[in-house]
């Protein structure tokens, strides 16, 4: 069991890549397709990994949604096209004739992050801001994972009760404020219906006003998020993922949104190591220590 054929399939894009020994040998990735159809993902995820199968001990899946036995339920079904309720692991073992193992996304990028922290933590946390809000807990060396699977899932908790609806069903989640989904949409009135977070971020880099105030509030809601947490678990630190999280000017804002809190709100953040690679890299390790034990 060395090589190990990683999936991250997020509310955007798909990433595939070999994995070994925790570097990167090969890499593609793909746009996820937006259809409530399971064929659909299911025809994607065959395009995408004939070329890589072949050449995998065993595959590696980091996703978004929860996921419980293999299956992938989602929270928010808007992320995915509405696609909810798919036999991922069955569906990929059938693909690959492999064994298949999968975690949620966010999960998986918080085990990468914290593989790779120099120093060790007993409390750390991972956020991905993306087309949803993820996180991933590893507390005393244990990854939370939870019963359900639903451990994290931290983008659905209250930011604003009067808040725009979530596609979770609830009102005012911060995944409904500070996404890259509610970003593109809060961009819309200025930047055309086909607005997307990264054409808001595009303007904010060029000073557009209103560009800054939707990126100023993201930034403040995902500030009072990591505070919430780092109260609740006596984080050591926090790290940053996701296109939004990463992208150039995001987390100075979310450093200066938390600066402005009690002390013992603030915690220590910064980017994620592994960039857009964490949950590829995450999933691989994870999965690989659960064969080497
Ligand atoms: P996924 O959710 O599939 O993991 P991403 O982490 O790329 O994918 O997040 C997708 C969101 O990030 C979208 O809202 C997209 O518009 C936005 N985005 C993509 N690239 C950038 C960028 N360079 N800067 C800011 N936002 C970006
Ligand atoms: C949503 C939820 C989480 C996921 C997070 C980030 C769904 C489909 N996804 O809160 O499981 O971890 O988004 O996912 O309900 P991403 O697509 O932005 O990477
Ligand atoms: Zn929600």
């Amino acid at each position: 069991m060395n090589t190990c054929l990683a999936i991250d399939i997020g509310g955007t894009k798909i990433a595939v890549a070999l994995i070994e020994s925790g570097q990167i040998l090969k890499f593609d990735q793909r746009e996820t397709p937006s259809s409530n159809y399971s064929e659909d993902m299911t025809l994607a995820l065959k395009e995408l990994l004939a070329p890589f199968k072949e050449q995998a001990d065993f595959i590696a899946v980091a996703s978004t949604g929860i996921i419980n036995q293999g299956v992938l339920t989602a929270l928010n079904p808007d992320n995915l096209g509405g696609l909810n309720q798919y036999r991922l692991a069955d569906t990929l073992e059938q693909i690959c004739q492999k064994p298949v193992m999968v975690i949620n996304d966010a999960q998986a990028a918080a085990w990468a992050e914290y593989k790779t922290l120099e120093s060790t933590f007993n409390a750390m946390g991972f956020i991905t801001v993306s087309t949803g809000v993820g996180a991933g807990f590893v507390i005393n060396d244990s990854l939370l994972i939870g019963q359900d699977g639903i451990a994290g899932h931290a983008g659905h908790i209250l930011a604003d009760p009067n808040g725009p609806t979530c596609g979770c069903g609830r009102q005012g989640c911060v995944e409904s404020i500070a996404s890259g989904t509610a970003i593109g949409k809060a961009g819309q009135a200025f930047f055309g219906s086909d607005c997307t977070g990264k054409i808001v971020f595009d303007q904010y880099q060029k000073g557009h006003p209103e560009a800054i105030a939707i990126v100023e509030n993201a930034a403040k809601t995902i500030a009072n998020l990591i505070a919430d947490l780092k109260i609740t678990l006596d984080l050591q630190v926090v790290c940053l993922g996701g296109s939004i999280g990463l992208a150039p000017g995001f987390l100075p804002r979310v450093h200066h949104h938390l600066s402005l809190l009690p002390s013992a709100h603030q915690v220590k953040v910064m980017h994620a190591h592994s960039g857009a690679n964490a949950g590829l890299l995450g999933v691989a390790s994870w999965a690989q220590q659960i064969y080497n034990n």
